[in-house]
């Protein structure tokens, strides 16, 4: 009983598909090449935009000294305050949202990831975890007590700029001078330049030192040059903020620019 019903399938599997041999026979072969070139071309595209959606990254990393205000900001970009972070942070901060300030605008807007990793020595390396999906870099300083910290300011940036990953990748770095609200707080040309004249000392030493013993992967700068952020194969741009006030339009700038909504 079950043989005859196999049997009757395979007989009627066979019609089906000589039916539908002799249907394909009878479209013209224009027709046929241009249904199959439309299925190729719908699968392709539908690969691009896989791959593509995939390299695109909405990871801003926010890195800096300890107690240079990253939590501050983190919080006013979440919430529009500053209500927490006074504590220096043990764990980075993460989270994806819809920036505070574009909550009320219409239209699409696309959730932000980021990252507030702790400036505290040991948890910075904390920050490789994150780089290969950073699509931008916030180097928070504090403009206020920029001076007595700008050789370790300078070796954290060098470090973070020397990275394979960022420079391979042409990680965007944007150098955030935090708490302008201080009138004694100084400005994003003087901490540019201070911080360029910083990390060309380094350089030199760093190179000479390092011939045989190479820590870092890669090295700043054109050779008999002075040391400028513009000779660097990613782009760095220098800002202002307060994240105790709110003036972070700077920043929220630099996000949506590498951010795409
Ligand atoms: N005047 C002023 N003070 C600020 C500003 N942002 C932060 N501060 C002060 O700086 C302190 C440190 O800020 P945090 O945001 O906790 O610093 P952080 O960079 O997260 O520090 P770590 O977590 O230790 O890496 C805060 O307690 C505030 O008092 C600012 O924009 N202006
Ligand atoms: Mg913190």
């Amino acid at each position: 009983m079950d043989k005859e019903k196999i049997e009757q399938l395979q007989i009627q599997m066979q019609q089906w598909l000589y039916e539908v041999e002799e249907y394909v026979h009878h479209i013209p072969p224009t027709q046929l090449y241009a249904a199959v070139g439309v299925v190729l071309f719908t699968m392709i595209l539908f690969l691009i935009i896989c791959l593509f959606k995939r390299t695109t990254s909405n990871t801003i990393l926010l890195t800096g000294l300890s107690g240079s205000g990253k939590t501050f900001l983190f919080y006013q970009l979440r919430d529009g305050s500053a209500h927490q972070g006074t504590v220096t942070s043990m764990e980075p901060n993460e989270d994806s949202f819809i920036l505070h300030s574009e909550r009320e605008k219409k239209g699409k807007t696309r959730p932000v990831h980021i990252v507030d990793v702790p400036g505290h020595s040991r948890l910075r390396p904390k920050l490789d975890e994150f780089l290969p999906q950073a699509a931008g870099i916030v180097f928070v300083v504090d403009s206020v007590e920029f001076l007595p910290n700008s050789r370790t300011a300078a070796e954290y940036l060098y470090e973070i700029l020397t990275k394979a990953t960022v420079v391979k990748k042409k990680i965007p770095v944007l150098l955030l001078c935090n708490k302008v609200d201080k009138i004694t707080a100084h400005t994003k040309e003087f901490i540019r330049k201070q911080l360029e004249k910083e990390i060309d000392k380094l350089r030199t030493s760093r190179t000479a030192v390092s011939e045989a013993d190479i820590s870092n992967e890669f090295t700043l700068g054109v050779s008999g040059e002075p040391f400028g952020f513009s000779q660097c194969c990613n782009k760095v741009i220098v800002a202002e903020a307060s994240g105790l006030t709110g003036e972070i339009s700077q920043l929220e700038q630099f996000i949506r620019e590498n951010v795409k909504t």
